[in-house]
């Protein structure tokens, strides 16, 4: 089995990386600086030249960009090359605000796909692989960026899109098709419809499957490599760095690699932008090499995580970057704790006696927060007493409280009542918000 799609980049020495990085960062800034008026004010304005930008060492002197600095110049206000070599335009659509616009050229789409070649390879895909794309077409940068990859991969693409479950199930049993692309909760999701169709599932010939586009657990990589019998493995990336395929995962499971020869990243306090020690968790900051269409200089993610320079297993070199636990901008507060829907997550998977599907639902009554989970209960379980039911609602809201260190209301429903999704799920409802 091919082992890397690119060792001569996936196995670089560190020295190699940083000489690299340094070279093109150098170019990177006077590009910007030539080009874009939104980084030639913002560097005029920290007293700074291109000249003074000599290697990534200098790379902290630099201005963050915000996803505000792209509405406020959009839609094409940060691209820095002419517009007749842009052959793409993505956009995200965010939860809040005006949507961001990305733009690439011809040489962007192609490093996308190089890096979507390298996660799919890392998963177990090659050239006689069949690789059903889930994710969403259109805007959203999931379903065409998976399929670049894989056509560049030379694998067989079915190009489903998210939605229409039961035919993209057909479609995947009477293929055969070897590797699935969706979201995590899209992919259990389709597990679960596999069961209630009466299919069997060693009648599919998956294998593994590319999971990301938002944060997951360990445990539910457990439940949906159970459910469908394939190795589950992350994928990470954002519209505005490029999309899936930033850093990916390896056959070790232990952390996503970065591909650093097209992106530095960088660990900050999101609260005082100081750069932070490696190691230590905090906010994932990208700084984009190659990028010819929209490059960005220290992008602010909101993505808290951690990186890993130990050596992986895999042989590969790229430094690895911790599961996302939420976005600094999705993590709730409630009554002054922070709370990540993960974490709700992880505490139901791990007691496994309810389904994995959960709602959250935060209130304000006077002065005070209060958060609901709704948690939807199996179908065993639902045939249950009324009194089983109580003892479990108790259970959770024990589990709740030790782990979240928050008292909830814990409320049990019917099987299949919280909406599923074949997108990014959709996993808290705060009414605070709404008043
Ligand atoms: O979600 C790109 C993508 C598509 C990645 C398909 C992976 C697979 P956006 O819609 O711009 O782009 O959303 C980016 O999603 O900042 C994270 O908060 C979250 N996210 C993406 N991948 C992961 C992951 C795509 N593997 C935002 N784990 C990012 C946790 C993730 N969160």
């Amino acid at each position: 089995m091919q082992k890397y799609w690119n060792e001569p980049a996936e196995r670089m020495s560190r020295s190699d990386i940083e000489a690299r990085q340094s070279e093109l960062l150098v170019k990177l800034v006077e590009r910007v600086y030539n080009n874009v008026p939104h980084y030639r004010a913002k560097m005029d304005e920290a007293k700074l030249k291109p000249s003074d930008i000599k290697s990534i060492a200098d790379l902290p002197k630099l201005p963050f960009t915000y996803k505000q600095d792209l509405r406020d110049t959009y839609p094409f206000g940060m691209v820095a090359c002419p517009m007749d070599d842009i052959i793409r335009i993505h956009a995200s659509s965010g939860t809040t605000g005006r949507q961001t616009v990305v733009a690439c050229t011809r040489n962007d789409i192609e490093m996308w796909s190089e890096i979507v070649a390298r996660a799919l390879v890392a998963a177990g895909a090659s050239k006689s692989s069949m690789v059903q794309v889930s994710y969403g077409y259109g805007l959203f940068t999931g379903g065409l960026g998976a399929h670049y990859g894989a056509e560049k991969l030379g694998a067989a693409v079915v190009p489903t899109s998210a939605g229409n479950t039961k035919r993209q199930i057909q479609s995947m049993h009477d293929f055969g098709s070897t590797h699935l692309c969706c979201t995590p909760s899209y992919a259990l999701y389709i597990a679960e419809s596999i069961e209630d169709m009466g299919l069997d599932i060693n009648e599919f010939k998956l294998q593994a499957g590319v999971f990301g586009a938002e944060p997951w657990t360990e445990e539910m990589r457990r439940e949906i490599e159970r459910r469908l019998h394939i190795k589950a493995y992350d994928i990470y990336g954002l519209s505005e760095i490029i999309g899936p395929g930033v850093s990916y995962e390896c056959e070790a499971q232990g952390g996503m690699h970065i591909n650093e020869d097209y992106f530095i990243p960088e660990i900050i306090d999101p609260n005082t932008g100081e750069v932070l020690p490696a190691g230590s968790k905090g906010e994932i900051v990208f700084t984009t090499l190659t990028k010819e269409g929209l490059p960005l200089i220290r992008y602010r993610t909101r993505d808290i995580t951690s990186l890993n320079y130990e050596q992986c297993p895999c042989g590969r070199t790229f430094v690895r970057m911790n599961k996302p636990q939420g976005r600094s901008d999705d993590m709730l507060i409630i009554r002054g704790v922070n709370v990540f829907p993960s974490q709700v997550e992880d505490v139901l998977l791990k007691m496994g006696e309810t389904s994995p599907y959960y709602m959250l639902i935060v209130d304000r009554v006077g002065t005070r927060d209060t958060l609901e989970i709704q948690v939807e209960l199996s179908d065993s379980m639902f045939s249950d007493a009324v009194k089983g039911i109580e003892d479990l609602e108790k259970k959770i809201q024990a589990n709740i409280e030790s782990t979240l260190g928050i008292s909830a209301k814990i409320k049990l429903v019917e099987p299949k009542s919280i909406q599923r999704s074949e997108g990014k799920a959709v996993r808290v409802i705060d009414k605070r918000k709404l008043v």
